[in-house]
This record gives structure tokens, C-alpha cells and sequence, in this order.
């Protein structure tokens, strides 16, 4: 796994140099699930395919830019599953973006989910590594990645991060949302799902939420790329998470590699009475 998290460290550092002058245009194309490429999208992911082949522990490498996998060694036995720029078509108002990696043992399948990693290019440059802990590491001076802290959600939390677009929520999600911000919880959503739940994660508490909406009644965010990787690591920190049905994220299984769900990370509390307000339904 060290070989791995290494190659990782050396292509978020290359991707935090490439974003520091961006041509934040778009491309002519769009990836597997539609979405238009940046071509900062293409050049992250050039960089993680090229620097990532050249990790002989690494079986496949599937992109949530490309749409078939990338066979590396038959011999190996770990799949890495990337979001190479996650919430790039913020760069153009300089949000915080990151690259997000899951890596699953000999299948793509949230079971054999062994680690989970992702990177935040901001005023910062950070990797949280999670095998059992969620640990947060911050480039120092020396351009190494210092350890920082261990990342813990607490039963309950303060921040309410909202994702969909409100008038094609359904009825249940409003009211359950409202009940929320009712309690005095903070609306805290930027667009790029690694920041906001990094701001969760961070905080120690909250939610995040992209459920079933009207224009997308299976949900947006991507599951072996995006939501597979943030379960683990929500659930290793003390977290809890659901697809607004069932009682973690990680029950689900997906035959297509570019699947989406609708998704709900947060503290204990949150989750708990999501699941109360759906039962009630
Ligand atoms: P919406 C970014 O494009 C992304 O994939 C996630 O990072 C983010 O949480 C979501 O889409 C935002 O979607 O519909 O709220 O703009």
C-alpha cells in the first residue's frame, strides 16, 4: 500500500503545480457520465495515469474521466479507482478542488474497498490517507507531506452542506433538510463535494447530502469514484452514511463502473434522523 500512497503524493503534487496557472477552458469533449472536461480534468488525469502505471502493485487504473478501465500488472492485486479533479468547473472563481482515490482489492466493489485517499489543492496542499484512521497530512516547507492530525466525526454536528438543485428535491428531503437548519444548523456548500465534506471532517460533525432528485432520480455523484472512497473514510472517522434507504453507503453494490446514487455522509445524529424522516414517509 506505501507504494501506492507514494505514487499518489508525487501526482497531487504535480497536479497542486499544474493548477497554480490554469487554462480553465473547456475541451470539445464530455466524460462517461456526460459532464463537460475541463481540460485541466484531462491533464490531471493524464498525470495520475502516467504516474500511477508505473506502480507495479496496481492491477487497473479506472478513471471517472475515462470510460474503460486502464489494465496495468494481472499479477497485482489492487484496482485504483480516481476522480482526477473533483469540482473543476470551480477553478475559474478559485474554489477549493481536489482529487479523490479509492482502492479496492482485486474488485471494484465497496467490500473490497482497502483505502481510501484524497488530496485538497488550496492555500494548502493536503492528503487525507485512510486505511483505518483518517489521517490528514499538509505539504511543509521541505515539499513533504507532514502528519497533521487523525480526522473524527463526532454524534453530532453543526453544518449542513445541501447539494441538488432545491425545487427537484422531493418533498421528504425539504422537510428534512429544513429540520435541520431549523435546529440552527449552517448552510456550508461550495460545489465540490471533497471540500465539503473535508470541511466536515474537519469540524468534526455535519452532514452532506446529494439525494434522488427529479433530474436525477439516481443521483449525481459517482460511486466507485466519489462516494465508495468519502463512506469509508466518513465511517472509519466515527461517521455514518446512507443512501436515504439503507444503513450505510457501503451495502451498495454497482455493475457499472460509472454508477451514481444518491448519497448522505455525516455524524451519527444526522444520518439517524434521515432515516427517521424517510421511515415516517
Ligand atoms: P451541483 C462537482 O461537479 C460535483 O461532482 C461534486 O463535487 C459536487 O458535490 C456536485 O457535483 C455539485 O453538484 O448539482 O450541486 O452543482
Amino acid at each position: 500500500m506505501q507504494e501506492i500512497i507514494s505514487h499518489i503524493q508525487k501526482a497531487v503534487l504535480n497536479i497542486a503545480n499544474e493548477l497554480k496557472f490554469p487554462d480553465t477552458g473547456y475541451q470539445s469533449t464530455h466524460n462517461a457520465t456526460g459532464d463537460t472536461q475541463l481540460k485541466l480534468d484531462v491533464k490531471s488525469d493524464m498525470i495520475i495515469t502516467e504516474i500511477l502505471s508505473k506502480c507495479k502493485n496496481i492491477k487497473a487504473l479506472v478513471s471517472e474521466e475515462k470510460p474503460e478501465a486502464l489494465e496495468l500488472n494481472t499479477e497485482a492485486k489492487y484496482i485504483v479507482a480516481y476522480d482526477p479533479l473533483d469540482g473543476s468547473s470551480l477553478l475559474d472563481v478559485n474554489f477549493a478542488v481536489g482529487s479523490i482515490f479509492g482502492i479496492y482489492e482485486e474488485k471494484m466493489s465497496a467490500k473490497n474497498l482497502k483505502m481510501a485517499i484524497y488530496s485538497i489543492y488550496s492555500a494548502r496542499l493536503e492528503l487525507i490517507i485512510c486505511t483505518d484512521i483518517p489521517k490528514l497530512y499538509r505539504l511543509n516547507h521541505k515539499n513533504e507531506f507532514e502528519y497533521i492530525k487523525d480526522l473524527k466525526l463526532s454524534q453530532k454536528g453543526k453544518i449542513n452542506a445541501t447539494g441538488g438543485t432545491q425545487k427537484n428535491w422531493s418533498k421528504t428531503h425539504a422537510s428534512f433538510i429544513k429540520s435541520l437548519f431549523d435546529e440552527g444548523y449552517r448552510l456550508r456548500y461550495s460545489g465540490a463535494m471533497v471540500s465539503d465534506i473535508h470541511q466536515i471532517l474537519c469540524k468534526g460533525g455535519g452532514l452532506f447530502s446529494y439525494p434522488a432528485t427529479t433530474d436525477a432520480p439516481n443521483g449525481k455523484l459517482r460511486a466507485f469514484f466519489e462516494v465508495f472512497p468519502f463512506a469509508y473514510i466518513c465511517e472509519k472517522a466515527g461517521g455514518k452514511t446512507s443512501n436515504g434507504i439503507n444503513k450505510s453507503l457501503l451495502e451498495l453494490e454497482f455493475s457499472k463502473p460509472h454508477s451514481t446514487t444518491p448519497c448522505f455522509f455525516g455524524s451519527s445524529y444526522e444520518i439517524d434522523k434521515l432515516l427517521s424522516f424517510k421511515a415516517e414517509q
